[in-house]
């Protein structure tokens, strides 16, 4: 008996020493600066009317979407195509034409996935859609074009989220749904707010997600919790990494697992803009806070883990851009998985997005109309 207790106790030790130290650690990169010494030569290729995402074609071209409704091919040298038979959009303040994806069958269906907030009688509501993309004697346009999914319930402003993105198998996507300046939504289960969601590529529910026995917008709830998630990445170990922004003080890098609350508006590590406090992460262990946090935010926009040629030095590190704070922002992250921030960028304008080419340069899109598209390559 005095063994098996001693055991039991060994085991419990050693458990708790090989616990991930990431859980116990958040670390507030908010105080940061930018440096105004870039490492990279920034060459501005094209221009677009609030360009939203960017978005690699196999072949090296891009599919760039500009929030007023419009989708462009981009060529490297900046040539740009529009794209012909994008459906109409609800395209005001912070809602309008978001993300677009390049199915990881592209190669065979030619299909591309894309979010936008959809017109509709009770208010706008975020969809995603999925088409074949048509190229040919330098025209492109949409066929086949689908709602998969749309937002219950409609209505609202707000932050609509919206970003898509292919777990490693290519067996699933993911969306991030902001919470559209209704708060409390993000920890209802009926609503399709303040989440991220798991599908199917045809927009059907996976039988193994969390609550994939229930009906509805909780089957296809991934994690709970969010405020306005404007960046969804998979690390090239496979971790799902998300990005929200939060009120004033509260934006928040999080490690995203399966059926996890990720607090918002219980807990966060900021205030309300009228100064109203709220609880912060540390109250509630039951609900998963973030690795890493910024107060003052930065108003993240954009997820990219870098893996190319171009940038050894980069090499696993995530870019992030910032919109309030006019920079581009690299994350690096130790053995455990612990994120900080390790460089960050005085870019002049507001970052909206940032993508690596097959080639490893750094693309990236100002929040601004005219908005450039800049590349950028490593400083000779
Ligand atoms: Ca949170």
């Amino acid at each position: 008996m005095v063994h098996r207790t001693f055991m039991t106790l060994v085991l419990v030790a050693a458990a708790l020493v090989a616990a991930p130290a990431a859980r116990a650690e958040s670390i507030n990169a908010g105080g940061r600066t930018a440096s105004p010494v870039q490492p990279f030569d920034a060459r501005s290729v094209a221009e677009f009317d609030t360009p939203w995402a960017i978005a690699f074609l196999p072949d090296g071209r891009m599919l760039i979407t500009e929030k007023p409704g419009r989708i462009f091919v981009v060529t490297q040298s900046g040539q740009k195509t529009e794209i012909g038979n994008v459906p109409a959009v609800a395209a005001r303040g912070q809602n309008g034409l978001l993300d677009i994806a390049v199915s990881p069958a592209f190669a065979t269906t030619s299909q591309v996935y894309f979010s936008y907030t959809e017109p509709s009688a009770e208010g706008s509501r975020l969809v995603l859609s999925r088409a074949t993309l048509s190229l040919a004697n330098d025209r492109a346009t949409l066929t086949d074009s689908a709602v998969l999914w749309r937002q219950t319930p409609a209505g609202g402003g707000g932050q609509p989220g919206g970003i898509i993105v292919f777990d490693p198998s290519g067996q699933h996507l993911f969306l991030s749904v902001g919470d559209r300046m209704q708060p409390n939504s993000a920890q209802d289960p009926r609503q399709a707010r303040g989440k991220v969601l798991r599908l199917n590529l045809d927009g059907s529910t996976p039988s193994d997600n969390p609550m994939a026995e229930d009906k509805g917008v909780a089957a296809q709830t991934w994690t709970t919790g969010h405020r306005d998630p404007y960046g969804l990445a998979f690390a090239a170990d496979g971790r799902l990494w998300l990005h929200e922004m939060g009120p004033r003080g509260g934006d928040e890098l999080n490690l995203i697992e399966p059926g996890r609350n990720y607090g918002w508006p219980l807990v966060s590590n900021g205030d309300n803009y009228d100064g109203t406090p709220i609880p912060r992460h540390k109250t509630r262990p039951d609900l998963a806070a973030p690795l890493l946090y910024w107060d003052p935010v930065i108003a993240p926009a954009g997820l990219a883990f870098y893996d190319g040629a171009m940038f050894p030095q980069w090499k696993g590190s995530a870019l992030i851009g910032g919109l309030r704070v006019h920079a581009l922002v690299r994350v690096t992250f130790r053995t455990d998985g612990q994120p900080d921030e390790a460089e960050r960028w005085d870019m002049g304008e507001r970052i909206r997005d940032v993508a690596v080419a097959p080639d490893g340069a750094v693309w990236v899109v100002e929040d601004n109309s005219p908005g450039r598209l800049l590349r950028l390559t490593p400083r000779k």
